[in-house]
């Protein structure tokens, strides 16, 4: 499939022809994301791509395939680490499993502003590089979500009456945080939310206020509890052995973009988090303060929640709170 790829860049080459020079090692690197084409994510990694053609004058060339439509969610960081392709972007804590540290950002209340999102992707960063080194991964960058909202179709003023609501979740951590709370979860990919609450099978969730905007919350809840209980971030990782095949010059200008993604993504981040709220205030949804009980009592889950990520990340999640509580 690559050799396909490679061979349809050198016809291409000599078919555009005529004073452009295409270099006869053009590649075309497939990049799978889950996430749909109007997220800012999405965006981000589409000007990624462009920056990449332009710095590179078309020698490596990113195609997006958003959405999940070339591999779903789960598969896309096997499909790299597989060489089906070089390149791709998904959820981090989605490889808790994997490693608690990977998990990190979605601990609860562990890191819930943007500078403190920081400060944890700066003591992460390198426990995640030596760990997914260990798979043929390089990380290139990541970029947080808005912190982490409660959408619901009732006023939410204490854990209590989150009991028994069937409750969507992305990732482990989720799920566990929600059980925690009494509620039912179930694992339902972004562009299934919509489907997921017209159907009942989720009444409620824990997102940003940019995935609720962009899903109509509005159509299927009347509630936005503002808890800020976590950023958690996607990751562009590249498999160590494509980037290998590139020349220095390439890989320079891939490791570039990557830098400038990294600022730019963060920064449309931020943007989004008031732009976001707004439009789910202006479709109706009511945007709530929580409440200080509502927040004492997810507090005290999420804490009880680090003591036991404690255990399971081990040395490694050590090394990481060490390095981000010394910031
Ligand atoms: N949106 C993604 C991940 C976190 C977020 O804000 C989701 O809901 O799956």
């Amino acid at each position: 499939m690559k050799l396909g790829k490679r061979s349809f860049g050198v016809v291409a080459g000599v078919a555009v022809g005529l004073g452009m020079t295409l270099s006869a090692t053009a590649a075309t690197w497939d990049m799978p994301t889950p996430y749909p084409d109007k997220t800012f994510h999405t965006q981000n990694i589409a000007a990624f791509a462009a920056d990449v053609k332009k710095a590179t004058s078309g020698k490596l060339e990113i195609k997006i395939h958003s959405a999940g439509s070339l591999f779903k969610h789960p598969e896309i960081k096997n499909a790299v680490r597989g060489g089906q392709v070089p390149i791709g972007e998904f959820f981090l804590s989605r490889l808790s499993n994997e490693h608690a540290a990977f998990g990190a950002d979605s601990q609860p209340f562990l890191a819930t502003n943007y500078d403190d999102a920081k400060k944890l992707w700066d003591a992460q960063r390198p426990v995640v590089t030596a760990l997914l080194e260990k798979q043929g991964l390089m990380p290139l960058f990541s970029v947080p979500w808005p912190p982490q909202g409660l959408y619901t179709k009732k006023e939410i003023k204490s854990v209590a009456d989150l009991k028994g609501i069937k409750f969507r979740a992305y990732n482990a951590t989720l799920e566990t945080f929600a059980n925690k709370v009494g509620a039912a979860p179930t694992q339902v990919e972004v562009p299934d939310i919509p489907q997921a609450f017209a159907t009942g099978r989720v009444e409620a969730m824990i997102t940003s206020p940019s995935t609720g905007a962009n899903s109509k919350a509005w159509d299927f809840v009347t509630h936005y509890t503002d808890i800020q209980a976590w950023l958690p971030k996607n990751i562009v990782v590249v498999s160590k052995k494509a980037f290998r095949k590139l020349d220095k010059a390439t890989q320079d200008a891939l490791l570039e973009a990557a830098k400038v993604a990294e600022k730019r993504g963060w920064e449309m981040s931020m943007k989004e988090t008031a732009v976001k709220t707004k439009i789910l205030k202006d479709n109706g949804i009511i945007v709530v303060t929580p409440s200080a009980e509502l927040m004492d009592g997810l507090k005290k889950i999420g804490a009880g929640m680090l003591v036991d990520w404690k255990k399971a990340a081990g040395s490694e999640g050590e090394t990481l709170l060490k390095a981000y509580n010394a910031k």
